[in-house]
């Protein structure tokens, strides 16, 4: 190649990177990708309306105030991101006061007697009448199944109850005091890589994982197969 193809060509090699370089740098800045978004836990929450009550649960047989919240919140980020303490109060303090709340935040109440959080919720949207009679999500007594209601005309528990029994407030998850924890192993979504979910894995090994019924693909790292990079996966974060 002569010098003055070179050069051209250099021209052209440079002017195809200036192009490129200029196409990166108009590209939006996308900011971090929000872990959950609105839309994900209001979807997430819906899916569990119907499941019975039952105090301590976590799954869809049965789940209680705040076992709804932390399921809510794990499986709308995919496992990334998850309040460790599953009590009412623990949600409380991981979490701060927000005005006005966002579809998807958390609804707390704090009993007027004791002074503590003892039950939670997931706030869908004001009603007509404003915020102070919003539309939530929760696992509560009566009935005793995972229900919608509102916080003044409540449905199932009479006109007012909610506010005579508790203060009542809206709150967001803190960045700060979320924990976070690769749980993408974790297939059924009970919070533990463990031999659950090998089996799962093992049930669906060398092929693409569709069909499973697991909360989670077993085609951990979604490169069409179930293989020894998804056991290695699943390995890696076995909690047992
Ligand atoms: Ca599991
Ligand atoms: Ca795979």
């Amino acid at each position: 190649m002569d010098r003055k193809r070179k050069l051209v060509v250099r021209l052209i090699i440079g002017a195809l990177m200036m192009t490129m370089t200029t196409s990166v740098t108009v590209m939006p800045v996308l900011a971090a990708p929000d872990r959950i978004s609105e839309q994900s836990v209001i979807s997430e929450a819906h899916s569990w309306l119907g499941v019975p009550y039952k105090w301590g649960g976590e799954s869809k047989t049965g789940v209680d105030c705040s076992g709804l919240v932390r399921q809510v919140y794990m499986r709308a980020s995919e496992g990334q991101a998850y309040y460790y303490d599953r009590t009412a109060e623990g949600i409380r303090k991981a979490s701060y006061p927000v005005w006005p709340p966002r579809p998807g935040d958390v609804v707390i109440f704090v009993d007027k007697n004791s002074g503590k959080c003892t039950h939670v919720g997931i706030y869908l949207s004001a009603s007509s009448n404003g915020y102070w009679d919003s539309y939530f999500i929760h696992a509560g007594m009566t009935p005793k199944k995972v229900v919608k209601d509102r916080l003044y005309y409540s449905s199932y528990y009479g006109t007012g109850w909610w506010y005579r029994n508790f203060d009542i407030y809206f709150v967001r998850y803190n960045p700060d005091k979320y924990k976070t924890k690769d749980l993408s192993a974790d297939l059924n979504c009970d919070n533990k890589v463990n031999v659950y979910d090998f089996s799962i894995l093992m049930s669906y090994w060398g092929t693409n994982g569709s069909g499973a019924t697991s909360c989670r693909s077993p085609d951990i790292n979604q490169d069409g197969i179930v293989d020894i990079i998804d056991y290695s996966i699943m390995m890696s974060q076995w909690t047992g």
